[in-house]
This record gives C-alpha cells, sequence and structure tokens, in this order.
C-alpha cells in the first residue's frame, strides 16, 4: 500500500500519475499549501525539505518526484512505466529523467520560489535568466523529439515523459509557453489523451492545461 502526500498541480503530480498509470492501491493524504501545512512538525519528519511528493512505501518515507517515479516503475515492471532494465532503452530512461529532474525541476524551483534566491520577487535580470534557461531545455527537447519522438523514447510511451508532461504544464502562464514547440506540443496532447492524466485532473480538481 501507498500512501502520497500531494497537493494539486505541483511536484506530486508525476507521482499521483505514475500511481494511476499502475492501477496500484493508495491512499492520497492533501498538504494544504494555503494553511502551510507542508511546514507543519508532523509532515516535516516526513519530508525534512517541507515540500511535496511524499511517497510512504510500506512505512517508509520517501521525497523526490523523480526519483520516486523511478521507484515506482521498478517496482511494477509489468506496467509500460519503464523500460527492462539493463537494456539500451532503460539507459535512456535513465538519462531523460535524470536530465529533466536536473535541469527543468531544479530552474522551476528558482523560477517559482524567488525566496530560494533571497528575494520576495525576481530583479528582471534573474527572471529573464531562469526563463532562458528553461526554454534553452525546451529546445533541445524539441530537437529531440522532432527526430526520434513522438515519445522521449521513440515510439514507446514511458513514466519519463509523465515526468515532461507535468514540467510542461507548469510552463503555461510563462512568457512562453511550451505550446509553442510543436513537437512538445504533440507529445503533451498524446499524455493529456491518456487516462491516467484525465482521472488525476478529476481527483486532483484541475482545469485546463
Ligand atoms: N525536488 C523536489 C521539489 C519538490 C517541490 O519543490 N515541491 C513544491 C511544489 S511543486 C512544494 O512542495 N512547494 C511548497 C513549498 O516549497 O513550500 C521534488 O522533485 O520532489
Amino acid at each position: 500500500m501507498y500512501t502520497l502526500y500531494y497537493s494539486p498541480g505541483t511536484a506530486s503530480m508525476v507521482v499521483h500519475l505514475a500511481l494511476l498509470e499502475i492501477g496500484a492501491p493508495h491512499e492520497l493524504r492533501l498538504v494544504d499549501f494555503e494553511a502551510d501545512e507542508q511546514h507543519d512538525a508532523e509532515y516535516l519528519k516526513l519530508n525534512a525539505g517541507g515540500v511535496v511528493p511524499t511517497l510512504v512505501i510500506d512505512g517508509r518515507a520517501l521525497t523526490e518526484s523523480a526519483a520516486l517515479l523511478m521507484m515506482l516503475a521498478e517496482r511494477h515492471p509489468e506496467t509500460k512505466l519503464a523500460p527492462a532494465p539493463r537494456t539500451p532503452e532503460h539507459d535512456a530512461w535513465t538519462q531523460w529523467i535524470v536530465y529533466l529532474s536536473n535541469t527543468l525541476m531544479s530552474t522551476y524551483r528558482l523560477w517559482f520560489y524567488p525566496a530560494e534566491l533571497g528575494s520576495s520577487e525576481h530583479d528582471p535580470a534573474i527572471r529573464a535568466a531562469l526563463q532562458k534557461k528553461i526554454e534553452s531545455v525546451w529546445d533541445r527537447l524539441e530537437t529531440h523529439l522532432k527526430n526520434h519522438g513522438p515519445y522521449l523514447l521513440g515510439a514507446e510511451f514511458s513514466g519519463a515523459d509523465l515526468l515532461l508532461a507535468m514540467l510542461m504544464r507548469w510552463s503555461r502562464n510563462m512568457p512562453r509557453p511550451v505550446s509553442e514547440w510543436p513537437a512538445l506540443s504533440r507529445l503533451a496532447d498524446l499524455i493529456r489523451a491518456r487516462q491516467s492524466w484525465q482521472k488525476l485532473y478529476a481527483i486532483e480538481g484541475l482545469s485546463g492545461w
């Protein structure tokens, strides 16, 4: 049994999507950001960073969305979340997940949380630099998908695409949302058509992109 601590539309989304893809029994616990519950002493015992997601697996609290996606994929090899271990496809899968986490996830954190850089609002130059960094990742992914898509691994869907779709969604209010990159938009459409995505929208009460 899994317990996922989540907040709608945030980094917990990829873990929730993975659980829905797997069809694994799980409990959801809402962490109410409005009430600052992510900083409650009890929650901090589970997730010292005061962020979501936290996934409790057999009584162990684990964190980091990309790592949780990988753990779930490995625990449920019968699903399509990851290619078979020790194959070139699996190596590419690991590479993309680490790349997305290392580039987009970390830069978004700075984009959405100026306090991490010590201010309540970004200086325009910092904002522009973060935007440039995020867009450079879209450029690289666009080239890859145009040549080797429609999914990150080519013809086959994998959990890495769920992570990418979540990260693409976060660009929707940015100066240049990901819809301006055609191959990425095509991948977004494919993921949005999946049952797991639609189910998650209903459960988390999300709308739009
Ligand atoms: N590296 C972490 C980042 C998690 C993260 O930044 N979560 C955000 C939501 S997207 C959060 O919980 N923010 C609440 C806060 O910082 O107060 C992961 O991938 O799990």
